[in-house]
């Protein structure tokens, strides 16, 4: 039989105190105490959809506009938000260990650019932003920081299931200065590939790291769900933060359990 994960938080320390190079893995929970929602579980619907149904290229090719709605109502969510002491946490030890000659690498799945916030500097985004755009005609991808993100997409974008769909003209939504052609978010949606070189990136830093923490994800999404397994396999400690235990839990050598922005802080301190 397996041995259990441990939650002993001096037994942690000590191996934080020791490693060298740390990767931070995040998902959608290190938001959540920052009041954004998650993809799965309660709460994880916009409108009647999960991120499976709308979060893809044939969602984007049937219906731009629906898409662009959801897309806009998180934009102006987040826009609203904070980082939260879990990803103050991160951006502190980062600071910390680099004047000691260590490294602390945060790869995320978010799009909130809430790390960012916070003072992180080492960081992956392997999911993209909400806050770029991409041109599917060109291909240029520009920064975008606009409320609303065109003017047809005013007060649009309402999460209640009951809302109706805008159905916004192909010509008012968001549109490339360059060429004209029509912008998406700069996301990787479900299908797609993620930018070779974010990944290459990423898995150099997890092939090298001798600590893994994975912090708010439900681990069911791949690749980023392969990561923290394959680091484990290798025999390298992995600590998982989640209010509760996950696919991954089992492979894990600690889970500490509860809200992120309360067990990290301590953990990291
Ligand atoms: C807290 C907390 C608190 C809450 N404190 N914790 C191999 C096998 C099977 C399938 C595939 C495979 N390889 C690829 C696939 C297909 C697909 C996939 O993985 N599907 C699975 C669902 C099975 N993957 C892809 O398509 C990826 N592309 C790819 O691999 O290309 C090559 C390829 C394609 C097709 C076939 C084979 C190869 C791309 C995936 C892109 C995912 N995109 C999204 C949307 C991004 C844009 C957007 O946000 O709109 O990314 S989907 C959504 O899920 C989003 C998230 O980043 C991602 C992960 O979710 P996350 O972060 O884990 O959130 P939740 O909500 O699931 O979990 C939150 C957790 O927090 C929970 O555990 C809570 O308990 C916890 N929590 N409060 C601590 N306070
Ligand atoms: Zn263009």
């Amino acid at each position: 039989m397996r041995k259990q994960p441990s939650s002993d938080m001096a037994a942690f320390r000590e191996v934080f105190k020791n490693a060298k190079h740390v990767v931070a893995l995040t998902g959608a929970g290190i938001s959540a105490e920052s009041g954004v929602p998650t993809f799965r579980g309660a709460g994880g619907f916009w409108r009647r959809y999960n991120a499976q149904d709308i979060a893809t290229p044939g969602a984007f090719l049937a219906n731009p506009s629906l898409v662009w709605e959801f897309y806009s109502y998180r934009r102006d969510l987040v826009l609203s938000k904070k980082p939260n002491p879990a990803h103050i946490a991160l951006a502190e030890a980062e600071k910390r260990l680099a004047d000691d000659d260590r490294r602390l690498v945060v790869i995320t799945q978010n799009i909130d650019e809430l790390h960012k916030d916070a003072g992180t500097k080492n960081l992956y985004e392997l999911h993209g932003t909400l806050f770029k755009t991409r041109c599917t005609k060109c291909g240029s991808i520009n920064e975008n920081r606009d409320s609303p993100i065109c003017p047809a997409l005013a007060g649009k974008g309402s999460p209640d299931p009951d809302a109706e769909d805008a159905r916004v003209v192909e010509g008012e939504l968001p549109r490339c200065k360059k060429c004209t052609g029509l912008l998406r978010p700069h996301v990787v949606w479900f299908g797609e590939s993620l930018d070779p070189d974010v990944l290459m990136n990423a898995q150099k830093e997890l092939d090298s790291c001798d600590l893994c923490l994975v912090i708010g994800t439900s681990s069911v999404v791949y690749p980023a769900a392969m990561f923290a397994p394959e680091v484990s396999a290798r025999g390298v400690p992995v600590a998982e933060f989640n209010i509760e235990s996950t696919s991954g839990t089992e492979t894990f050598g600690f889970h500490f359990e509860g809200p992120c922005g309360s067990t990290l802080p301590k953990a990291l301190h």
